[in-house]
């Protein structure tokens, strides 16, 4: 019998008609017989090798440090994630609507550059490598032009790899959904098994500049090694040199989210270290500094104070900052000649009206 269904020769209470398990008609919860059938959607590797010892003991170093400084991944707790979400809707912010604008204007013919080297690889859809892909968005629009037969979301945050993959494949289901957790700011490699035919390398966002350019160009040779001679390539977006005027408002906006997400990273820090940082005691610093030709964001003490810093006592004087963050700008030819210190001898390259932004395509 079911468990809902009403006894016979006994009528219910009002109390027992609200507690019965509602499994009555129109009520039954349907099977999901598809999960119990069909195979996982996605498949994600997980590379992050959690080291919190060395990641803390490297954290409270940079600290401790006489010129302070903190890795920017530390932005990107949950609340610093839909903080960057908001910098991208800004008005200040030209970055994301730039890209974006170059990316609809000049669909086709990126993709019909991104397609030209087929011929020498494999003739197939290939893998499109998304970089940073986090809820997978900026790809939603290339797959229908780039058709690929994998796709492969490459992110340091496993759960929302997942949770993206998850979405995403229901939408693709004619391409192989897979994701790759790892921390490509340290090194990027990517398990063979995961690839298939010419790679794509996708790489928007400007996300580039938060690299220096050393430490750029060594990443750009990793890419560079996983396009290998499949016919693939690089497709990659970055910021152009501009005024200061420009740069100084992008990253110090007048509604002040930039601000918030600066000073999020002294909230994550507490979380992380247990420390004492009180964001009232810190104001934030974004500004262009043209002689190292890169826009800096810094934490700065407003008055003196004193932080635990695990059980040690860390003084930071007033005007003292911690430096939190670089983002690198390049004319169209510095940014070519880090692609050839790479290793990629053909580049194309899109542009808006102005000239503030460039998508490469790179092989
Ligand atoms: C993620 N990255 C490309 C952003 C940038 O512009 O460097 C991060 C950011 N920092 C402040 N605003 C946005």
């Amino acid at each position: 019998m079911h468990q809902g269904r009403m006894k016979l020769g006994k009528r219910m209470s009002h109390d027992e008609i609200a507690a019965r398990p509602r499994l009555m008609r129109g009520h039954l919860p349907k099977l999901d017989h598809s999960s119990m059938t069909k195979p996982p959607k996605y498949r994600v590797v997980n590379q992050l090798q959690h080291d919190a010892d060395d990641e803390r003991s490297r954290l409270i170093a940079g600290l401790r440090a006489a010129k302070a400084s903190v890795e920017p991944k530390y932005f990107y707790d949950p609340l610093g994630c839909a903080l960057y979400a908001a910098i991208c809707q800004l008005d200040e912010y030209y970055l994301t609507r730039t890209e974006e604008a170059i990316f609809q204007r000049h669909r086709q013919a990126i993709a019909d550059a991104v397609m030209a080297g087929r011929s020498r690889g494999a003739a197939t859809g290939g893998t499109l490598i998304d970089l940073g892909a986090g809820d997978c968005h900026k790809a939603q629009s290339w797959l229908p032009y780039l058709k690929p037969q994998r796709y492969l979301a490459v992110d340091i945050a496993a759960p929302g790899i997942e949770a993206a993959l998850d979405k995403f494949a229901a939408d693709f289901p004619e391409v192989e959904m897979l994701g790759l957790a790892t921390d490509f700011a340290t090194t990027l490699s990517i398990p063979a098994d995961l690839l298939a035919g010419p790679r794509t390398m996708f790489y928007p966002g400007s996300s580039i500049g938060n690299f220096a350019p050393d430490a750029a160009i060594r990443f750009l040779a990793e890419m560079r090694a996983i396009v290998g001679d499949s016919g693939g390539c690089l497709l990659i977006g970055v910021d152009a040199k501009k005024s200061k005027a420009r740069l100084d408002a992008a990253y110090d906006d007048a509604l002040g989210v930039t601000a918030a997400f600066n000073l999020n990273v002294l909230r994550h820090l507490n979380r992380v270290l247990g420390s004492s940082f009180d964001c009232v005691d810190w104001r934030h610093a974004g500004f262009y500094n043209a002689d190292a030709g890169r826009v800096e964001m810094h934490l700065e003490a407003i008055r003196a104070v004193e932080v635990n810093l695990d059980g040690v006592s860390r003084h930071f004087a007033a005007g003292e900052r911690i430096h939190s963050e670089n983002s690198y700008k390049y004319h169209r030819a510095e940014f070519e000649a880090l692609l050839g210190a790479a290793g990629f001898t053909e580049t194309l390259c899109w542009t808006d009206n102005e000239e503030a932004y460039w998508v490469f395509c790179a092989r």
